[in-house]
């Protein structure tokens, strides 16, 4: 079954990207596995184009230091495959302004900027583009991405009623825990790659020390009541959240095991290490021979562009397009 998903370099990955996105990617990954780095979405936030460059190639070493394996799947990098920005326009014309005006994303980090480009109000659609353009079934993604990929769905289904059965209707699959890691100082917002919360997000290139002084100092409450609920007990059912899905049991069953947050804090750290340690080593040697990066683009470029250059072709004869 066919798989796309993406990730923007947009900074360093956190563990919310991890278990919320790279992990699944890393346990999906078969022959039909599309993954890639989403730097045309990046442009939608000013970045220096130096530190742009440099976050590509820190994403791609990063998808491949948590087990995506180039060689069982197809790993690229968005820009290099015109085919999105193409499918982009074709589906910008088949989605309404009123249904962009509904996402939530773009309320959410529109308000955080002074000059919103047109880019971050259409970036689902361009998303949209690139799901569809694989004909994927599945897309494995976080919690904050479900809305996008309804909207995904909505217009393929759309566009299949009106120009005839071009793509395939996917659906978004979500981890059982850790679909939404929140910040760790402000356990009400997810964490995120590009708001700044030194203390409330774990790198997955952090120090251990650096790990477990974060964990330990992530904000909880007073009650003293080591129990799973996330409505009373933001902080606390986080931490939870992420020991279960370090650990594949439930953040319930957890929690019943502790009788105090100091402990769980510190078991956490140690697990979180654990998981961390071996992606970091990886990710290092990766960044230290860049040949290596750019030959898996050029190879993945070439195998992606094959399977998006014809269903693009195919949905513009569809819209009537010579
Ligand atoms: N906090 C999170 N918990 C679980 N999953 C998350 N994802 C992101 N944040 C969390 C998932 O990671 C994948 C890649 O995300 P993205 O690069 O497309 O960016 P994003 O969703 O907008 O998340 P970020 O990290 O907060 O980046 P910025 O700050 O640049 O917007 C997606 O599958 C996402 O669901």
């Amino acid at each position: 079954m066919r798989l796309f998903s993406g990730i923007q370099p947009t900074g360093p990955m956190h563990i919310g990207n991890y278990f919320g996105a790279l992990k699944q990617w890393a346990e999906m990954q078969d022959a039909e596995s599309v993954y890639s780095v989403v730097d045309l979405h990046a442009l939608t936030i000013d970045t220096d184009p130096l530190i742009r460059r440099e976050y590509s190639l820190d994403a791609m070493a990063s998808v491949l230091a948590v087990g995506v394996d180039p060689l069982v799947g197809t790993v690229f990098l968005q820009s290099r495959v015109p085919y999105h920005a193409q499918m982009n326009w074709l589906l910008e014309c088949v989605t309404s302004f009123g249904e962009l005006s509904r996402m939530t994303q773009f309320k959410e980090k529109s308000e955080r900027q002074t000059s919103v480009r047109a880019g971050l109000f259409t970036y689902p659609v361009l998303m949209a583009s690139d799901v569809l353009l694989y004909r994927s079934a599945q897309v494995p993604v976080g919690e904050d991405q479900r809305q996008h990929i309804e909207l995904t769905r909505e217009v393929a289904l759309r566009f299949n009623n009106r120009y005839g059965e071009v793509f395939t209707i996917p659906e978004a699959v979500l981890p059982s825990a850790g679909a939404r890691v929140m910040d760790l100082q402000e356990p009400t917002r997810k964490m995120s790659k590009s708001v700044s919360s030194p203390l409330g997000t774990i790198y997955l290139l952090d120090d251990p020390a650096d790990v477990e002084k974060k964990v330990m100092k992530a904000v909880t409450d007073t009650d003293g009541d080591v129990r799973y609920d996330p409505e009373a007990k933001p902080g606390l059912s986080n931490l939870l959240e992420i020991f279960a899905a370090l650990a594949g049991e439930t953040p319930v069953a957890l929690a019943s095991r502790y009788q105090r947050y100091g402990d769980l804090k510190a078991d956490l750290a140690e697990r979180l290490n654990a998981c961390l340690a071996p992606i970091a080593q990886r990710y290092r040697e990766l960044r230290a021979e860049e040949g290596e990066i750019e030959r898996v683009i050029n190879e993945g470029t070439e195998r992606a562009s094959a399977i998006a250059g014809e269903v693009y072709r195919e949905a513009a004869r569809a819209m009537g397009l010579l």
